[in-house]
């Protein structure tokens, strides 16, 4: 083992530091034979390197939006025009050679198929889809770029007629699972009620929100506008900057290698707030989570050679925890067996969550279909049915990110019923704590759960969670599989499913009566659509959250197994020692403990430099 790690080397920047940190860790766990406590650091190294931030792009039609997103990866991806609008979420990743795939659900199955790069424009846009007609979540595009490579993710998404319409909501769906939110307003215009309301909404969900006003090369007013902008963030109670920008000038300069034509398009200041406010977040956060994750690790090796000390300092009360610690392997033991209790709790739990989520869509969707029955049959389709239309799929909208909320939620209770079901089953029983009251039980490290609770921004709901101030391989692989599924389905449910139907409707002149049937039948149709693809997709990700807990718990109980195993076989050993063997392995034992202490003081002292910066 060996004592690195204090020692600072003269100008070492974070992210050097903390791998040095977790690397340490990972050779301390190594050395004391705790593999499992090792892997777990590999996983937290692994994070390190591949931190992606995600920045959504979102806004009003036709303001800027795709150009933003091209100018920002240097390579004109994302379909640009006057008249042919973005009809699906792209995201762009960092990749070489450059790929592009469509993600898409068939017959409830995900289904990702290769593109051609040059089709992007035909998926993503109204060229070839509109209205997203071919039913694709997502264009997913890796391509090599600076700024992608730097571990961003940038989402192009469709305009969002007037923000509060469906498509907004599906904006919002998503946030939770965005580090940043780019709001792209262009400069021909101050920022709209709509606009403002969507930016209020968002910022409380969103830990980053950036206002970008494109066009700047266009609008000559543009000063006036920012101004008034700002004015109106200020109102708001947000004291934020605009940023002005102009992705035809970024193009042309970075096209002319011209530095000050760069300096003009308001780009070097857009990439220096994604890569202060955003990046280094980002990173910062995940730094934080590997320290604490190597600081736990520390945390159990203490405890298990305090144990060893204590017994190897008190022979005759060594035979005492040699009995409790074989008593607290049978109860592990049982805890191996099928039909365990946590088992049948964690199976108890899925059944209930599941229905439970089944009663709620139920429930809204009769709710929602009792409300638009009324609304119909009130006004004459013909003429009001965009305006109800986009009401009810904002509603389904909702009602999507409520339930996905609930399955996360639920799975998050379920997670803490399960930990405390394993503790009391005797994975933190008192009967093995030892004189400083460190307690054997402490391998099982119900500490994971506190740390969900550091979160770093006020986020309302535990989805924050995701964003990597949660540590415990329990739930961030829960929550990362639930949260493919979450965005993918309210936000394909609740854009453009409607559209079609309007012409139905238009084409029927007859009576209003006969319209208004007509729009009821469509409404029940979209309602009962929306019910089952939500059942399918809530059922999808309750299954894989049970598999992956089940996986999870068992791994950890196997590790303290493992663990448990190894106390024994050195207690025995130090029963069975002479007394000069018993100082010699005193001596090692104190050594390590002294190591290890440091190791974990300085990890400490890492992890709060840190969260100063975070603060
Ligand atoms: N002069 C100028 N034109 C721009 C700029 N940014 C976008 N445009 C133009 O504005 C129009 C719309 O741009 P897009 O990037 O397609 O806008 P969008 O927000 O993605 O549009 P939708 O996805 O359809 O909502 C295009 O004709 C662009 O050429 C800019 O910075 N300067
Ligand atoms: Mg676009």
């Amino acid at each position: 083992m060996e004592g690195s790690g204090p020692a600072h080397p003269a100008g070492e920047s974070p992210a050097v530091a903390t791998r040095r940190f977790v690397t340490a860790g990972i050779e301390t766990c190594t050395a004391l034979d705790r593999s499992d406590l090792a892997r777990r650091l590999r996983h937290a190294l692994a994070r390190l390197d591949e931190t992606s931030t995600v920045l959504y792009v979102a806004g009003e039609y036709k303001q800027g939006k795709s150009m933003l997103v091209n100018a920002l990866v240097g390579s004109e991806v994302c379909p640009v025009d006057d008249d042919l609008s973005t009809t699906t979420v792209t995201w762009l990743h960092h990749h070489e050679p450059a790929t592009a795939h469509i993600r898409r659900r068939s017959d409830g199955e995900a289904v990702v198929d290769p593109i051609k790069f040059e089709e992007i424009r035909h998926y993503a846009s109204e060229q070839g889809n509109r209205e997203n007609r071919l039913g694709i979540d997502i264009v997913d595009v890796g391509l090599p770029s600076p700024v992608l490579a730097a571990g961003l993710t940038v989402v192009d998404s469709p305009g969002a007629g007037a923000l509060q319409a469906g498509s907004g909501e599906a904006a919002l769906s998503f946030l939770p699972y965005a580090d940043a939110l780019i709001l792209v307003s262009d400069a021909s215009a101050e920022l709209t009620v709509q606009e403002l309301a969507f930016l209020r909404r968002a910022l409380e969900i969103c830990p980053h929100v950036l206002v970008v006003l494109t066009k700047i090369d266009l609008y000559r007013e543009w000063p006036r506008i920012a101004e008034m902008d700002r004015a109106h963030l200020s109102s708001l109670g947000v004291e934020r900057d605009v940023l002005p920008v102009s992705s035809a000038l970024r193009v042309e300069a970075v096209r002319r290698s011209d530095p000050s034509m760069n300096d003009e398009s308001g780009f070097p200041d857009l990439l220096a707030a994604i890569r202060t406010s955003v990046l280094n977040d980002t990173r910062n956060r995940t730094a934080s989570r590997a320290l604490s994750e190597t600081s736990e690790s520390y945390g159990r090796l203490l405890a298990a050679l305090r144990a060893e000390r204590e017994a190897l300092a008190n022979p005759e009360s060594a035979e005492r925890l040699l009995n409790e610690l074989n008593q607290a392997r049978q109860r592990l033991a049982s805890l191996r067996r099928s039909g365990a209790r946590w088992t049948t709790i964690l199976g108890d739990g899925i059944t209930d969550l599941n229905q439970e989520i089944d009663r709620h869509l139920k429930t809204s969707i009769r709710v929602m279909l009792e409300h638009s029955d009324a609304r119909f049959g009130a006004i004459d389709p013909a003429v009001e049915w965009d305006a109800a239309g986009q009401d009810l799929q904002v509603s389904v909208a909702e009602m999507g990110r409520d339930v996905f909320d609930r399955v996360r939620s639920g799975t998050e209770a379920l997670i803490d019923r399960v930990t405390t079901e394993l503790s009391e089953a005797g994975l933190s029983a008192p009967a093995i704590e030892t004189a400083d009251g460190t307690d054997l039980g402490s391998l099982w490290g119900s500490s994971d759960r506190s740390l969900v609770a550091e979160k770093a921004k006020p986020l309302g709901t535990g989805l924050g969670a995701l964003r990597g101030t949660s540590s415990g391989v329990v739930l961030m692989g829960v929550m990362a599989n639930l949260a493919g599924v979450a965005i993918a389905t309210p936000v394909a449910i609740s854009v453009g499913l409607l559209f079609g139907a309007k012409h139905v409707i238009d084409e029927r002149k007859r009576n209003v009566e006969r319209r208004r049937q007509q729009a009821r039948a469509i409404v029940r149709d979209y309602l009962s659509h929306a019910q089952t693809e939500m059942a399918v997709e809530s059922r999808r990700a309750v299954q894989e959250a049970h598999r992956l807990l089940r996986d999870s718990f068992s791994e950890q109980i196997s590790g303290l197994n493992g663990a448990l195993a190894g106390s024994i076989r050195t207690i025995e050993e130090t029963l069975a020692a002479s007394d000069r063997e018993r100082a010699q392995r005193t001596a090692v034992v104190s050594d390590q403990i002294e190591r290890l202490e440091q190791l974990l003081r300085a990890t400490e002292s890492q992890r709060s430099q840190i969260g100063e910066v975070l603060s």
